[in-house]
């Protein structure tokens, strides 16, 4: 990264606000702000004052006194669809008080949408922060109206974006988590099996996905505007394992759950470097999200075995798998090539060595049927899979699905609404009567571990794996708490 001069020391606070509706008890799943603790980084290593809060569940007064309290120069916040009509109220209630304050945003939605956004807050950051960000902090003390990549605004009424990119390769520096709450992070969240009762905190080892699903957002965020795309940037797996080291000595930490788009799992030297590094200097658990192709490479099951036992071994706690859903004509459209047979192997693999399987279901994608719907719910409760996430779909803006959808007519009106970004409710047509998708969301998050199927696996998950069970017997009263939100 180039050497930045301070020409003026700005006050910045970074803010990750919490879901649209607040009183919404479903979500108490908080992560560390990852984003924000690298931008903290590369600011903080500049030369300015930084402090990165989490909203949880503060509301909106308390987090406006608080910001105002802190009283910066900056309030730099992260956007996922979820948060945006609660930042747009929080930012514009600020502005109004002390309009001296300037509001940088950046994220998922910036990145798919940055010229509506940018109507809200006086600059945007499109794709990667750091770069964008840090030269943003250098210009703006003499030029309120700078041309930069990565960076937009509304000059005189009309919208202005250098969106040319380079992609950040360097994730040398650590993430800042001074003012951190770590007793809030608890991996992800309720339901069988339980996790461990241990500190949580989150780490990349990688940057990138080498895909390009319908649905998702991440594409457009890694994005290189040079011929030289430079997919996945994976860490020096020493540095991963000194920030594990580092993580359990200063924070108390036992549990790492890695972040990454697309965990490299298919690149096995690497990973048996990070094996061989990790098992002499840190004890930490950890889990992260790896695509079904990623296990078994090459046809060759008896490699792929043995892999498994070595990430069981390395301290792989959990693997979080996007199988979206068992019907082959959706998952073409959603342009994930998985087949069943494949899932059931990869699946059985990784039960096997003692790793727990969790699986991330989409319901209510374009075409969606009924029979769709309960034939992927039938079959999902007979695999080897202990945790279940099915999620209602939401058209992210700047994926390739959101322009379909619209040119296929299949939005709901009015489709204004961010509240509903929540992947709980339903937001574009599918061949279901109206409210059906929401009854079968949360039937099939809670029931599914009632299945006979299912705690059959979970039993004989057990019987495999003593050293895994539980303390917790009785699930029913966890599952109807988490889901009596009506
Ligand atoms: C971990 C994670 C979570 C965690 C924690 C969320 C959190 N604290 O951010 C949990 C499990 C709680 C979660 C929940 C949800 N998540 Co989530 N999550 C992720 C995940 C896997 C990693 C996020 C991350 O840290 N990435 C690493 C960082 C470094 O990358 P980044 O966030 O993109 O940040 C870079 C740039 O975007 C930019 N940037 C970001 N913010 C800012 C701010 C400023 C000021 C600037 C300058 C730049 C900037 O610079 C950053 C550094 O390069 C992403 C997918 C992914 N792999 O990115 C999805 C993702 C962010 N989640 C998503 C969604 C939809 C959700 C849920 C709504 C889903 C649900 N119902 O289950 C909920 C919402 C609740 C919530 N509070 O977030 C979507 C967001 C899509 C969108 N447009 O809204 C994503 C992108 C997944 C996807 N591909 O669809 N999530
Ligand atoms: S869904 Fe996962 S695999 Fe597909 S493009 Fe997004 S991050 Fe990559």
């Amino acid at each position: 990264m180039k050497k930045f001069i301070l020409k003026k020391k700005f006050k910045i606070y970074f803010l990750e606000p919490n879901f649209a509706q607040v009183e919404r008890p479903s979500f108490d799943e908080f992560m560390e702000p990852l984003n924000l603790c690298y931008l903290a980084a590369v600011a903080k290593n500049a030369g300015h004052e930084v402090f990165v809060k989490q909203q949880f569940n503060n509301t909106n007064e308390e987090l406006i006194d608080d910001i105002l309290r802190f009283n910066p120069d900056i309030l730099a916040v992260t956007l996922i669809t979820l948060f945006v009509n609660r930042a747009r109220y929080i930012t514009s209630e600020i502005k109004k008080i002390n309009p001296e304050i300037i509001s940088i945003v950046g994220g998922s939605h910036v990145t798919g949408d940055p010229e509506e956004t940018a109507k809200y807050f006086d600059y945007v950051i499109v794709g990667e922060g750091e770069n964008p960000f840090l030269n943003l902090l250098c210009e703006l003390p003499n030029n309120r109206k700078p041309n930069l990549p990565g960076v937009g605004y509304f000059s005189d009424g009309k919208f202005f974006l250098n969106n040319y990119r380079v992609r950040n390769t360097n994730i040398l520096q650590l993430p800042v988590r001074d003012n951190l709450d770590f007793s809030r992070y608890t991996g992800i969240g309720n339901g069988p099996p339980p996790m461990p009762k241990v500190g949580f905190a989150s780490m990349l080892l990688s940057k990138g996905c080498r895909f390009d699903c319908d649905f998702c957002v991440n594409k457009s965020i890694w994005k290189d505007s040079s011929s030289k795309i430079i997919p996945v940037v994976k860490r020096n797996p020493e540095d991963v394992v000194s920030e594990m080291k580092l993580l359990s000595e200063r924070y108390n930490i036992g549990y790492v759950w890695f972040q990454d788009a697309d965990f490299p799992l298919y690149d096995r030297k690497y990973m048996k470097s990070f094996f061989q590094i990790k098992s002499s200097n840190s004890s930490i658990k950890y889990s992260f999200m790896s695509r079904i192709d990623n296990i078994i490479l090459r046809n060759d099951f008896s490699e792929a075995e043995d892999f498994l036992f070595a990430l069981k071994k390395s301290g792989c706690h959990m693997i979080g798998f996007g199988l979206e859903s068992f019907s082959p004509q959706l998952l073409k459209r959603m342009k994930k090539s998985i087949t069943l047979e494949k899932v059931k192997k990869v699946l059985e693999l990784v039960f096997n060595a003692g790793i727990i399987p969790v699986a991330f279901f989409i319901i209510g994608y374009p075409d969606e049927t009924r029979e769709r719907l309960e034939a992927t719910y039938n079959i999902a409760k007979t695999l080897k899979i202990l945790r279940f996430r099915f999620a209602i779909f939401y058209p992210f803006v700047g994926t390739l699905s959101l322009s379909r959808i619209k040119k296929e007519d299949w939005l709901i009106p009015p489709n204004d609404s961010y509240d509903f970004a929540d992947n709980e409710h339903q937001v574009i047509k599918c061949n279901l009567e109206k409210g059906e998708l929401e009854k079968y969301f949360k039937f099939m998050n809670s029931k599914i571990y009632f299945e006979k199927e299912y705690l059959e696996t979970l039993e004989e998950f057990y019987s495999l794996h003593i050293d895994m069970q539980p303390t917790i017997s009785n699930w029913s009263g966890i599952i109807d708490s988490q889901f009596k939100r009506d």
